[in-house]
């Protein structure tokens, strides 16, 4: 049987710079762009990346939506829109692990072997680290573990700081396989 802890593989840096399948972008609804992360891979993908998201309509939250990765190391970007945190009785937990989880059907989808995802709302949206890394973790390792998305090789959960990384480890340490 296959290790499915093995296919999750922490990333600590600039996630624009990942030759990964595809790249996760932790958008807004209006998908034109922003600042932390988003900012960041439409300056290095350029300004046909904007062009394509023009004509998306924009995302929900909760939602991703696909884009060509123009001049990213990574061919594809799929956007996400993370719930802003508001205390935590808002569906934020749900919305956080939909935003991961619908990712990752379109990775699936375009059977794409690996995808990188940047901490989803725990910059400028405000969701505390901890329990944002337990989601992630846990949403992503459970598709893994369906032998129907057995096509993805690998996901990398990228860090931008130390605090997140030491986060994401202790979160993989908790799964025993
Ligand atoms: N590579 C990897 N991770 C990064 C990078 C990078 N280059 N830059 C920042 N991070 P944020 P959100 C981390 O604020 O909280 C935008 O304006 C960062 O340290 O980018 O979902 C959008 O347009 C943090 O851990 O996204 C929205 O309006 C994580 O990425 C809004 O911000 C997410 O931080 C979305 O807020």
């Amino acid at each position: 049987m296959l290790n499915v802890k093995n296919k999750l593989a922490i990333y600590r840096g600039n996630i624009t710079k990942i030759g990964v399948d595809a790249i996760v972008n932790a958008a807004n609804p209006s998908l034109l762009g922003g600042g932390g992360v988003d900012g960041a891979i439409h300056a290095a993908a350029g300004p046909q990346l904007l062009e394509e998201c023009k004509e998306l309509g924009g995302c929900a939250v909760g939602q991703a939506k696909i884009t060509a990765g123009y001049q990213l190391p990574a061919p594809f970007v799929i956007h996400t829109v993370g719930p802003i945190w508001r205390g935590g009785k808002a569906d934020e937990a749900r919305l956080l692990a939909c935003c991961y989880y619908n990712t990752l059907e379109l990775v699936n989808e375009y059977r794409l072997a690996t995808v990188a995802f940047p901490a989803i709302s725990t910059g400028a949206y405000g969701y505390p680290r901890e329990q944002a890394a337990a989601i992630a973790v846990k949403t992503i390792y459970n598709y893994l573990t369906d032998p129907a998305h057995g096509s993805i090789h690998r996901v990398y959960l990228v860090a931008f700081d130390k605090e997140t990384e030491q986060l994401y480890r202790k979160e993989l340490e908790k799964i025993a396989e």
